[in-house]
């Protein structure tokens, strides 16, 4: 990791961006797995910022009709109030530890979490670079979204599109340009997302094209595509880009995923390639896996992507 800088772990403990409850107590199971002796051991300074919960904003999406309109055909975007209110508040903290020249590290919580974090970084990285390593795309908006999660909508608010209260979060709209983005892992897109990334020219390294070239070719090139012409990339990580096999502690599984040998190898290589300046590590959700095998493996894959050797 470029010049030992000071880890900030920012746990966030939402899950209202998804349908099932229990990302939200990601955060402690990754830090009661090892995640503060994994930092020890590769001799990273860091700290430990106060958890972001949901908090009263949860209750206000009654109160304002005007946030649950429903798109026609669609349900409504689900505890958007929320969501907007936990973002808004990540997005500051998150800027303030880029300001301060520390390295963010975000524990989610589910992946909505990610407007919040890419509306910090924007603040201060005006050319950021994303690899989003998903076995979603997490390309809805509110007038294409089967289900109403808004974790299944944080690319593409993060890009500009989408509703409002959602696009507006940490001020400007459009905080990250398209071709400044690879998603690795892909394996289930609904179709308004297929046509959107070709719309847009995301690059999409599918797990077909994982299968066909190998990850490390793949990852050479999706490092390449996020670190050209950007002052920062950042790395958003849904554990669900695992097969369920390895990870099965995720809120919405999807089989034939990354091996945890493809997904170790994915990491070494960005840290090796030296680009990465934050991450997060999102869709962790214990209570789906009470043997607590994933929170082991996320703790295991953040050290990878920090540096972390076999010899
Ligand atoms: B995740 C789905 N596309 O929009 C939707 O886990 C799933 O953050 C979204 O990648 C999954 O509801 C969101 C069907
Ligand atoms: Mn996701
Ligand atoms: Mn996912
Ligand atoms: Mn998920």
């Amino acid at each position: 990791m470029a010049k030992r800088k000071i880890v900030d772990i920012l746990p966030v403990a939402f899950d209202l961006g998804a349908s099932r409850r229990g990302a939200a107590g990601g955060p402690q199971a990754m830090l009661q797995a090892g995640l503060a002796a994994k930092l020890r051991q590769l001799r990273l300074p860091y700290r430990i910022q106060e958890e972001l919960n949901a908090g009263p904003a949860a209750a206000e999406q009654a109160a304002d009709p005007a946030l649950a309109q429903r798109p026609r055909g669609r349900p409504p975007m689900k505890h958007l109030a929320a969501a907007v209110a936990v973002n808004e508040a990540l997005a500051a903290r998150v800027s303030a530890a880029a300001a301060a020249g520390r390295w963010p590290l975000i524990l989610g919580g589910d992946h909505s979490i990610a407007i919040g974090t890419i509306a910090g970084l924007a603040s201060h990285y005006r050319r950021l670079g994303m690899l989003w390593i998903d076995a979603h795309s997490d390309m809805n908006t509110d007038l294409t979204t089967p289900s109403g999660n808004i974790h299944g909508m944080s690319l593409a608010a993060s890009i500009g599109l989408g509703a409002s209260p959602l696009t507006a979060i940490g001020g400007r709209i459009g905080k990250i340009r398209p071709e400044r983005v690879a998603l690795v892992g892909a394996r289930s897109l609904d179709p308004e997302e297929k046509r959107l990334i070709r719309a847009l020219g995301v690059s999409c390294f599918t797990m077909h094209d994982i299968d066909k070239r190998g990850i490390a070719s793949v990852m050479e090139e999706a490092v390449q595509i996020v670190g050209a012409d950007t002052d920062g990339v950042h790395v958003s990580f849904d554990i669900d880009s695992l097969d369920p096999r390895d990870a099965p502690g995720t809120g919405t599984p999807v089989g034939g995923g990354l091996s945890s040998r493809e997904a170790f190898l994915a990491l070494e290589l960005i840290a090796e390639a030296g680009v990465a300046t934050s991450a997060e590590f999102v869709e962790v959700n214990p209570e789906a896996d009470p043997s607590g095998c994933t929170a082991e493996l996320a703790v295991s894959l953040i050290g990878s992507l920090l540096g972390d050797r076999i010899l």
